[in-house]
């Protein structure tokens, strides 16, 4: 490979590996095209990146040739991390999806209003979540595909509906969930089950506490229930307990947002790189270009519990916001 190529072709280099869709696999190559310093020493890549692109392109026609059907589940993972918001009907979901992204669902006080997911995009801080919002649950009626999206989640945010019959809602979610082999992450150690069992986090949105008076319902609920899961009361419509929603939503996703910088430059602070909790200098590299992890020496890390610039090794793990500099 040659050298010196840009930051901004490993970044796209990485966006194209976590690419699902055709469409955002060109879109990464072409991006990845445009960074690279145009001479002799990069004639070869870039000829092997528009093949690339040709024969995506190519498979992309025969594909709709053959009029494939590709279904409304089949959402396109994008972001930091992809959020499920789930629940009967009427509990404010597409309210909620509403409120925090830029995508518009269709509302009404009518149950039954959604039939189909539709992704959003909800910015926090410098990144972006993805939040899908979906049809009611129910207990007679089941829609594998929804439960095949559920399991594809990092995070399930079940909302619950304060102003009606929140106890029974809590314990009919879990229930469905349950049937669908699904239970919540925090539960995974007292869980002893025989099936195959999705092991997925799970934040309980109590929506519609809108004033002091439905505080005090919310504190009833809080106290009776014995539900071992962390509850957030909310109010979409009085705005309130929101930035905590968002604030939450990003801590159970349990990621972490690393800058790199290079060598005697200043840190790229506009795009992090996105890596779990507990990960190292090593799971860095290996995210900037899977070449790095067996190049890496060593790395110098100006953030928390390092005095600034110290040098680390591989092994060192790495906090939120930390700026990292890899030496090869
Ligand atoms: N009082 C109150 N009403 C709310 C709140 N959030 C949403 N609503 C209302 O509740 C009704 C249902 O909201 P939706 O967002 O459509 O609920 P949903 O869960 O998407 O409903 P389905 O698509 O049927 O599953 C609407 O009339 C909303 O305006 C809230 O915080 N307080
Ligand atoms: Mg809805």
């Amino acid at each position: 490979m040659p050298t010196n190529l840009p930051p901004e072709y490993f970044r796209a280099e990485q966006v194209f590996r976590e690419a699902e869709s055709t469409s955002a696999k060109v879109a990464a190559l072409e991006e990845m095209m445009s960074t690279i310093p145009k001479h002799k020493g990069t004639d070869k890549l870039r000829a092997e990146l528009r093949r690339k692109i040709s024969k995506l392109k190519e498979n992309q026609q025969k594909k709709k040739g053959a009029g494939k059907h590709e279904s409304e589940y089949h959402i396109e993972k994008e972001g930091a991390g992809r959020v499920v918001l789930i629940g009967f009907e009427n509990t404010g979901k597409s309210s909620i999806v509403a409120a925090l992204t830029h995508a518009t669902p269709k509302i009404s006080e009518a149950p039954f209003t959604t039939w189909q997911p539709l992704p959003g995009m909800m910015e926090f801080e410098d990144i972006q979540i993805q939040l899908i919002d979906t049809p009611p649950i129910s207990k007679e009626h089941s829609q594998p595909e929804l439960f095949d999206l559920i399991r594809s989640s990092d995070l399930i945010l079940l909302i619950i509906n304060l102003q009606t019959t929140p106890f029974q809602q809590l314990e009919d979610s879990l229930d469905i969930l349950n049937q669908h082999k699904i239970i919540p992450k925090q539960w995974e150690e007292k869980t002893n089950d025989e099936r195959r069992i999705e092991f997925i986090p799970v934040l309980v949105i109590v929506n519609k506490d809108d004033d002091d008076l439905f505080d005090e319902d919310f504190e009833v609920f809080k106290e009776l229930t014995e539900i071992d899961l962390p509850l957030l009361p909310i109010s979409v419509t009085n705005k309130r307990n929101l930035d905590k929603l968002k604030n939450q939503v990003f801590r159970s996703l349990g990621i972490i947002r690393i800058y790199s910088k290079p060598p005697g430059k200043e840190p790229d602070l506009s795009k992090p790189f996105i890596l779990k909790k507990a990960n190292t200098v090593e799971e860095l590299a290996g995210k900037v270009h899977h070449d790095f992890i067996h190049n890496l020496k060593t790395a110098r890390v100006w953030g928390k519990n390092v005095f600034d610039g110290q040098m680390v090794g591989k092994d060192h793990v790495l906090h939120d916001k930390d700026i990292v500099e890899l030496h090869l």
